[in-house]
């Protein structure tokens, strides 16, 4: 499949982790003015050996994690990186992005989970070479496919936040985060992320602040199945999330039910390759799901720590299963059912890509 074509298709990212797709000379750039000012803060020549190696373990891939975390510190840093990955994914063709991050405190310069929510907003007013929309209104959109607004020569994105929990975060803490994921819903905010070191922290901590973020109305996705842990993909597959991330290591009746309760699932193929969360691109399970046309969408996890971009995905997909241009398309255009907003946007983006489909044989 050429590369060019799939940059040139609408695309919809739904699992991308802010930090992690910071941009590699921004990361590069802060980490060596943080390692001139302050030598002891960061040890540059690890973030350079760690962005530059081809296949992380996931113990290496939350090494770098903590990295980045020891270069984002401050406010106007969130603002930046969220800014620049925005235009990032715009230039990628991605049309709607939800990104997600986890709300963190710096006691140290006063940052508190909502002063960083609030700096990732800053960085998403603060784009000017692409549109944004992020506020989300009720009734029908019509922010991609009313061509009045400023010419076709602009590129849009519709733009969502997700608010991640650390797996290393306590119930309150957890908690903490769906609260303020309630006061930031006219920001965009659409739902809640439980992310972090899978083999960190135990289920029950979060379960408490999942459930009270579900009756709100709030949508859930859980990072499920990235190690091998039957008893807590039971859990949380009970537990019925709107969407499940990787599901790597589950077993027969993990799938069965999977199935039955037609849960979307996010595939990051690269992420996964290169963690060595799958053994190999021929027995990835996008290959049993696609066939068994189970609901799933290609992501890209973390463009940075892993190297890639959606465009890279959707070739890598096509590439390694044998899938031709209209199936990637309808790959790409099935993902907007499965995004956290409701009929107002899934119309404009359903109107979109028909509008684009006859460009795409
Ligand atoms: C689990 C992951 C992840 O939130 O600081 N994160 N959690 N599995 C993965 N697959 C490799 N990739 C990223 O972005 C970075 C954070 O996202 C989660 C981790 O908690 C990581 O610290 P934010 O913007």
């Amino acid at each position: 499949m050429e590369k060019n074509w799939c940059l040139s298709m609408p695309k919809v990212e739904l699992h991308a982790h802010l930090n992690g797709s910071i941009r590699v000379s921004t990361l590069l750039e802060l980490a060596k003015s943080l390692n001139e000012t302050q030598k002891d803060a960061i040890d540059f020549s690890q973030v350079e050996h760690l962005i530059t190696k081809c296949d992380l373990t996931l113990t290496e891939v939350f090494q770098l994690f903590d990295l980045i975390h020891n270069v984002i510190t401050d406010h106007n840093t969130v603002t930046r990186i969220t800014k620049e990955v925005i235009e990032d994914f715009a230039s990628d063709n991605v049309v709607h992005l939800e990104l997600r991050t986890t709300p963190k405190r710096n006691d140290s310069i006063g940052m508190n989970k909502r002063s960083y929510v609030d700096a990732v907003i800053e960085g998403l007013r603060s784009v000017s070479s692409v549109d944004v929309d992020f506020i989300p209104k009720t009734g029908d959109s019509k922010f991609l496919t009313n061509d009045k607004c400023n010419g076709n020569s602009r590129k849009r994105i519709i733009f969502r936040l997700i608010l991640s929990i650390d797996r290393r975060e306590t119930t309150e803490a957890a908690m903490e985060t769906v609260k303020l994921a309630l006061e930031m819903r006219h920001l965009g905010v659409v739902g809640i992320d439980l992310s972090g070191n899978p083999k960190t922290g135990e289920w029950t901590t979060y379960l408490p602040a999942l459930k009270f973020a579900r009756e709100q109305g709030l949508n859930v996705t859980l990072h499920s199945g990235e190690i091998r842990n039957s008893k807590e993909i039971k859990n949380m597959l009970e537990f019925h999330p709107q969407r499940i991330g990787h599901a790597c290591y589950f077993e027969d009746e993990h799938w069965r039910k999977l199935k039955s309760s037609k849960i979307p699932v996010e595939i990051c193929l690269t992420s996964n390759i290169r963690t060595f969360s799958v053994a190999s691109i021929e027995v990835h399970h996008f290959a049993y799901l696609y066939k068994a046309k189970h609901p799933l969408v290609l992501c890209t996890d973390d463009t940075c720590v892993f190297n890639t971009t959606l465009s890279e995905e959707y070739k890598y997909a096509a590439d390694s299963f044998g899938l031709g241009r209209w199936e990637m398309f309808e790959l790409s255009r099935n993902a907007v059912e499965y995004i956290f907003a409701d009929n107002g946007v899934k119309n404009d983006l359903r109107k979109y890509f028909n509008s684009v489909s006859k460009n795409m044989e």
